[in-house]
């Protein structure tokens, strides 16, 4: 009973999502150093996304950011840990979200909400090395491409959109795209 159920709940979701997420986006990512540490996405989407009730997780090991680049759909919570036994400080100064905790061995987790969309380099006060980039991004049609540069957004509705490619390095590269079905687009940095 409960699986007929199951499968019944699965076919209307498939059904109902096949129209509004018809199309999807492949590419590859040429002109950086490390095309595993972009981060590809559409700028914006029509709509409103609620945001994830599963956490992003950013934790601080090896007095490491990990990972070093982190994109989330905005509202999205983030568990900052600290795995570490020293004191870290997370200091987030310049990006649309900021806030400068102390994190002493004691303090294992905070908690952040990222409700503005754009770049958050993150810093530890206590420790130069460390960085990351937290991207908060308007909807959920954005992915990291393999270390060959090859990426793919698998559910994007077809329509018009600026797609961009966030780097570390070289900033932001825009390209114009138009989705109908399985479309492919390539950005050169
Ligand atoms: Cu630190």
């Amino acid at each position: 009973m409960f699986s007929k159920l199951l499968f019944a709940a699965l076919m209307v979701f498939a059904l109902s999502s096949a129209n509004a997420w018809g199309g999807s986006l492949q590419g590859k990512v040429t002109g950086v150093k490390n095309p595993s540490q972009v981060v590809v996405y559409i700028k914006e989407a029509q709509g409103t996304f609620a945001a994830p009730t599963d956490h992003a997780v950013l934790d601080q090991k090896n007095k490491t950011y990990v990972p070093h680049v982190l994109p989330v759909l905005a509202g999205t919570t983030v568990d900052i840990l600290n795995s570490d036994q020293e004191l870290h400080n997370v200091n987030s100064p310049v990006g649309p979200t900021k806030f400068n905790v102390a994190m002493p061995v004691f303090k294992k987790k905070i908690e952040q909400v990222f409700d503005k969309v754009g770049v958050h380099p993150l810093i530890c006060n206590v420790h130069p090395e460390m960085s990351a980039f937290l991207l908060v991004l308007q909807n959920p049609h954005f992915t990291m491409p393999a270390a060959d540069g090859s990426f793919k957004i698998p559910s994007v509705p077809d329509g018009s959109y600026t797609l961009e490619a966030w780097d570390e390095r070289k900033k932001v590269k825009s390209v114009r795209v138009t989705v109908a079905g399985a479309t492919t687009a390539d950005i050169a940095f």
